[in-house]
């Protein structure tokens, strides 16, 4: 028995190198680190958006090795404008994060997602053995468990949609709301990172479409699909691995030695969801208050470009160097500047090297699915404090860090304080705890759980 997995983004991306060769690398990301042991134990294959050198079609992974195939779909400029960036992060992005508006629905960018949905279905479909586990990922591809059910009535096909469920009064003003949630139904098995989202989707099915629930089920069209809450682990191990390296060790020390201060440290795509500038206010008003804390505290936020096609990332990009601009010119004396800021990925070693540097992690979304970023810190601190948002999906899993509302400075000003001052033994006993429950949950139990619960799902018999 095989696997089928479908995501937007692929698991290794290919770069030519000096001869000339193609080389494939794996992608950053929670999703290959989950999926790529699976697919390589499994075999089966896995569909994605074959982004740099779209020519490319078929690939079998890992090159040194393969044990899977990567189907590589190709998308013309216009799919990628209308389907991507259109319908995919003007519509069901915002509005999953309750920016209503910020939202565009234009029916071109929603014909678009259709056929796109429509192109990866039909790869799964041609790629399936009798026997084979569907995994669809995310929401890109929300219409594909219903395109492949309407072919393969009785093949397993499980969906996770990696980001917030809104209130059903939010949905409910897509114009499509019916047909996305149709278009999930089509799975036997659908994941998400809280119980809130769950019962939101549950609500969402039960007042726009009418359908029945029952316990964690949902009934529709004969059948019924199971919705539960199971929120994505990092890889541990491989996270403390990296940490305690001599490596990176050594950088974080430099990093400290550099700054010659208390770090502060944000890590973040810089996308609008994820309270930037409201971060970077509250850290004025802290130094404000508290102005004996110049010249002994930075704020150092690492902002990865992302999107910078659609309007409102590049706005953002604007908003937050201006605020950055402006805070320092306000405060910066001495050879002091309280902020420095990175507009660019770094390695990942040079990450976890930060991770390791700070002494408080800022982790402050107006709203995410679960947030990644809480996690790797966690795991790699050496003993900072964690400053998280209460609507992060995984405030719900962290007890333990200091659980803030990111629309408040003064809320937020206040937990700078409080992090900054908190006693190494408190901090430590913290981030004891944090890890337990990281160790519990990892990665790879996130993966097996899900594929072992949709083998054994009873599909039909609504
Ligand atoms: C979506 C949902 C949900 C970041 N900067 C660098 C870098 N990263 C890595 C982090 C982390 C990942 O990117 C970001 O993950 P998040 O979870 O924080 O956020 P999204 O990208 O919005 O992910 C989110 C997730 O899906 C999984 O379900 O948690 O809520 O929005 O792994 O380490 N990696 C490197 N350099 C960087 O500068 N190497």
């Amino acid at each position: 028995m095989g696997l089928i997995v479908l995501s937007n983004r692929e698991p290794y991306a290919p770069t030519r190198n000096d001869n000339g060769e193609l080389q494939w690398t794996p992608s950053i990301g929670g999703l290959t680190a989950a999926l790529d042991p699976a697919l390589q134990h499994a075999g089966g294959t896995w569909i994605a958006w074959g982004e740099q050198h779209p020519d490319v079609t078929d690939v079998d992974l890992p090159t040194e090795q393969p044990r899977y195939r990567l189907k590589r779909i190709r998308l013309s400029d216009a799919e990628v404008r209308d389907y991507y960036y259109g319908f995919s992060n003007r519509a069901l992005w915002p509005i999953s994060h309750y920016f209503i508006e910020r939202t565009q629905y234009h029916a071109s960018a929603w014909r678009a997602y259709v056929n796109v949905n429509r192109r990866f279905a039909d790869a799964a479909i041609a790629a399936y053995q009798d026997g084979d586990l569907i995994w669809v990922h995310d929401y890109q591809l929300a219409l594909v468990p219903r395109m492949i059910r309407d072919a393969l009535p009785n093949a397993r096909i499980g969906f996770f949609w990696h980001i917030p469920w809104p209130s059903v009064e939010v949905f409910r003003t897509l114009p499509w709301d019916l047909d996305i949630l149709d278009g999930i139904l089509g799975a036997d098995l659908i994941g998400m990172h809280t119980p809130d989202y769950v019962a939101h989707f549950q609500n969402t099915c039960r007042r726009a479409l009418r359908a029945d629930t029952s316990g964690d089920l949902v009934h529709w069209k004969g059948r019924a699909a199971r919705i539960v809450d199971r929120p994505i682990g990092i890889e541990v191990d491989a996270y403390e691995h990296l940490a305690t390296s001599p490596e990176v060790e050594d950088t974080a020390d430099r990093i400290r030695r550099t700054l010659q201060t208390q770090i502060l440290l944000g890590v973040d795509r810089l996308d609008y969801t994820k309270g930037i500038p409201e971060r970077l206010e509250a850290f004025d008003l802290f130094l404000d208050r508290h102005p004996e804390t110049r010249g002994r505290v930075t704020l150092l936020q690492i902002a990865v470009p992302s999107r910078e096609r659609v309007d409102s990332y590049r706005q953002l990009r604007n908003q937050v160097e201006g605020l950055v601009g402006r805070i320092n010119g306000k405060h910066t004396q001495g050879g002091w500047s309280p902020i420095q800021y990175i507009y660019r990925g770094v390695p990942r070693d040079e990450l976890v090297a930060h991770y390791r540097a700070a002494d408080a992690m800022l982790v402050t979304p107006l709203r995410d699915g679960l947030n990644l970023v809480a996690k790797e810190f966690a795991a790699c601190a050496r003993d900072g404090a964690l400053i998280l948002s209460r609507f992060a999906g995984a405030a719900d899993e962290m007890p333990e860090a200091i659980q803030v509302n990111p629309y408040s400075p003064e809320n937020l000003s206040d937990a700078m304080r409080t992090a900054l001052q908190m006693p190494l033994d408190e901090k430590k006993a913290r981030l004891t705890r944090l890890r337990e429950h990281l160790r519990d949950s990892d990665l790879h139990a996130w993966t097996d759980t899900f594929l072992h619960e949709l083998k054994l799902q009873d599909h039909g018999g609504a």
